[in-house]
């Protein structure tokens, strides 16, 4: 076979398998308001709005926030799309998802492109983009502290499978203090010392989260100066009750390194930044708990060699997905190259962390080609010794690290 043969195959192969995203924002129909999609939501996304800050240096960031959703669409549709061309990934996304549905953008009218989605259910949308997407499963971030979430966990209304669940302990962790009069609330006593009681209650905390929505994993952002042996509140809470928790009931533990929180607090949610992050604390930690699963993925483009190598040492350690600021066509084609040829198959090369539903479409399509065009020059370098490589080897293959099979094995393994 030629290399374009290969080429066409590969894409054929990734295209048509269903794909499990492992991480996303997303909620079901039952979670209400806290599901979004439609155009609106596309244009007022988090990763557009310094976009359109940049363009109109005019605009203070809070005369722009304090507008209503329908005008902030309208100014980026009006400045990103229309004034000028939508070349920025988060701007060229917006482009995929309205093309791929087939939404009339001919006059770049938003009015017009608006029409398209007044006709859909959410319930019924839902479905349109599993499956123009090609989506088996999404995973959704579970804050135990939401109260909206909480309620719809509570009264059991989510029934939709093909959401699974994550816990996230951002602010078990990392705002332990603020949060402690929600966790008395929830009825778990802890207090400010974390001794014995406070530690078992804690444990007991995780647990009943743990039985109310089965998560897949349990996660936590950090900084990137993290350390777990800083004796901080987050790493003392982290190795007190987490790890052995997560030990406890065969859950992975997934860590997402390198945000700086708000480095600039006027541009709201789109005001994190990036660090560096020391990866001997992962190394450690994966040494130190063997029998834990991490499933990690490091926010700095400069620290994806030293996970991958971090990988090859600890088989405990599962890097996954090119994230937030990573998720960029050049970006995701050089991490997915270094970890397969660092790797091979035991690494999940993308997850979505899609905030709306609509960008499945775009995340997973342009992520899909990349992840293609990097899997069949693989096999053909192969393929020219005269290795044979077969369909079959390559839909299983696919399986593995698009279709879920790896994290089933990882956190089975
Ligand atoms: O990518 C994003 O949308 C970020 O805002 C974050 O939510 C990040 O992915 C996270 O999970 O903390
Ligand atoms: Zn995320």
């Amino acid at each position: 076979m030629d290399f374009l043969a290969v080429t066409k195959q590969v894409t054929n192969i990734i295209n048509d398998t269903a794909v499990a995203d492992i991480h996303t924002h997303l909620y079901s129909e039952a979670f209400g308001e806290l599901m979004l999609w439609g155009v609106d939501e596309l244009l007022t996304y988090h990763y557009l709005a310094p976009e359109l800050l940049r363009l109109r240096p005019d605009l203070r960031p809070q005369d722009y926030f304090k507008l209503g959703k329908k005008e902030q669409a309208e100014l980026v549709w009006q400045e990103i799309f229309v004034t000028h061309t939508p070349l920025s990934e988060a701007a060229r996304g917006v482009v995929t998802v309205l093309h791929e549905l087939g939404v009339d953008t001919s006059e770049k009218d938003l009015n017009t492109v608006r029409k398209y989605f007044q006709d859909f259910s959410p319930a019924e949308y839902i479905d349109k983009v599993f499956e123009l997407a090609n989506i088996k499963s999404v995973v959704m971030t579970n804050d135990p502290f939401d109260k909206t979430e909480r309620k719809v966990w509570n009264q059991s209304k989510h029934q939709d499978e093909r959401f699974k669940s994550a816990l996230r302990l951002d602010g078990f962790l990392m705002n332990y203090t603020e949060n402690l009069p929600a966790l008395h609330e929830q009825g778990f006593s802890m207090s400010e010392n974390l001794e014995e009681k406070t530690i078992i209650a804690s444990r007991d905390f995780l647990k009943h989260w743990i039985d109310l929505i089965t998560p897949e994993y349990m996660a936590v952002s950090l900084p990137p100066d993290f350390r777990p042996d800083d004796g901080s509140v987050c790493a003392r809470l982290m190795r007190l009750c987490v790890l052995p928790v997560a030990q406890e009931c065969h859950l992975p533990f997934a860590m997402m390194i390198g945000v700086k929180r708000q480095v600039n607090p006027e541009l709201e949610l789109a005001g994190d930044g990036v660090g560096k992050t020391d990866v001997s604390a992962i190394e450690e930690l994966a040494c130190e708990y063997p029998d834990v699963k991490f499933m990690i993925t490091l926010l700095s483009r400069e620290n994806q060699h030293e996970l991958c190598v971090a990988a090859r040492k600890f088989r405990n350690i599962l890097p996954f997905g090119c994230w937030w600021f990573l998720n960029n066509p050049s970006i995701i084609h050089e991490i997915t190259s270094e970890r397969i040829e660092m790797l091979g198959l035991t690494m999940i090369p993308q997850h979505s962390d899609a905030r709306v539903l609509d960008q499945l479409i775009y995340k997973w399509s342009h992520s899909r080609s990349v992840i293609a065009a990097v899997l069949a020059a693989k096999y053909f370098d192969i393929m020219k010794t005269g290795w044979r490589v077969t369909k079959e080897d390559i839909q299983r293959d696919v399986n593995r690290i698009l279709g879920g099979r790896i994290l089933e094995e990882f956190r089975g393994g």
